[in-house]
């Protein structure tokens, strides 16, 4: 018989979405069930458990934990996303759609652009579940798919297991790789076999990489300096229907892309700029204001849960499921083109 867990009361002083809704009853609803994959609500809910300072809390091991933890999931999605059970989630990826000029043409303030997806393979466990084989057949196979692209998007693939420390750092600093041992995904059972099995492929100039098994299976990332937005989307789609030919992505009607994180289902897009604000960055609740109209997450330039150093933010659309693609990039660039009025004025 499985040993249920007791309630978790660490979580008494945590603001995550999980100790907001893990109530006692839901937790005992819950605390037997298991999916396909032998994944248990304790599983799910560890790295806010061991992190208070999630927040979130959860992670998913496959379309199923949705499901079957939907006592726990529905309300955090709701809440995150605005999306409700009955909503649908749409896709548009054309960027003949998006309408997004250049938001600093003489470059004063847009540093970079970067727009990524994640995308976990239909049937096989998300990173939170996977095994080692099954984590090395996904390297291989996606790997041997991307070096058959060609033009623009022609690359090589970097297994972290050959890599030297002194590479690795390097691409972490320059923003194009991953970090490791982030203590959310460790406790989220996501780091195991570290570094077995995770890579990064690149073209030329990297502004078309694809990060694997890492949070999700893959991210596949667009990116360049400056503040051309529309041409970093149009890239990342290109590269998105390049790998849709070759690959089945896990997707349901209802969450859109299936990911490990809940925050990132439905497009599981993050757009995003670094951007110069020195003025509005010492006006922090106009700055809060703004990126509320807009619906952006305001966060520090070296990844999430850094903090913002020399008035340099990374501001990225909230918002990821039950709208398009499309929505999110404009969400973003609306946003920014605010934001760089404000800096302006403020600058008089
Ligand atoms: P995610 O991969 O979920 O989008 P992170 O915040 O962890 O989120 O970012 C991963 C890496 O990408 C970090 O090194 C971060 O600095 C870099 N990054 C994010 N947005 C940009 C951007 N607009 N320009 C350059 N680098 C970026
Ligand atoms: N588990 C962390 C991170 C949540 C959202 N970010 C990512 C990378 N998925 C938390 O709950 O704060």
């Amino acid at each position: 018989m499985t040993q249920v867990p007791p309630y978790p009361t660490q979580l008494a002083g945590s603001s995550s979405l999980l100790a907001k809704y893990l109530t006692k009853d839901i937790f005992d609803k819950l605390c037997d069930k298991t999916t396909a994959n032998g994944y248990t609500l304790a599983h799910a809910i560890n790295s806010g458990v061991q992190n208070p300072d999630s927040g979130i809390g959860v992670y998913a091991a496959d379309e199923e934990s949705y499901d079957v933890f939907a006592a726990l999931f529905d309300p955090i999605i709701y809440k995150y996303h605005g999306h409700a059970k009955e909503d649908k989630h749409q896709s548009d990826l054309n960027s003949v759609n998006l309408k997004a000029p250049n938001p600093d043409p003489t470059g004063k303030y847009i540093l970079s652009t970067r727009i990524r997806v994640a995308r976990n393979l239909r049937g096989v466990p998300l990173g939170t579940a996977i095994d080692k084989d099954q984590r090395d057949k996904i390297a291989r196979d996606i790997s041997a798919v991307l070096c058959g692209f060609t033009g623009e998007l022609s690359g090589t693939y970097y297994s972290l297991s050959n890599m030297s420390e002194a590479d690795r750092l390097s691409l972490v600093g320059d923003h194009f790789l991953f970090k490791a041992g982030d203590r959310y995904l460790e406790s989220a059972g996501l780091n195991r076999h570290w570094p077995h099995g995770r890579g990064i492929f690149h073209n030329t100039d990297k502004t078309f990489l694809v990060w694997i098994n890492e949070e999700d299976q893959l991210r596949i990332i667009s990116m360049q300096s400056g503040g051309d937005i529309a041409r970093v989307f149009e890239r990342l789609a290109t590269a998105i229907d390049m790998l849709s030919t070759k690959v089945q992505f896990a997707y349901s009607d209802h969450l859109g892309y299936i990911t490990s994180c809940p925050t990132n289902l439905g497009t599981a897009m993050r757009a995003s700029v670094h951007i110069r604000l020195p003025n509005l960055s010492k006006k922090s609740q106009e700055l809060e204001a703004i990126a509320q109209i807009y619906h952006l997450q305001i966060r520090g330039i070296h990844g999430e849960h850094s903090s913002c150093q020399d008035g340099v933010y990374d501001i990225s659309n909230k918002r990821r499921l039950g709208i398009t693609e499309v929505r999110c990039v404009q969400d973003m660039h609306d946003g920014v083109v605010a934001l760089i009025k404000r800096e302006q004025e403020l600058a008089l």
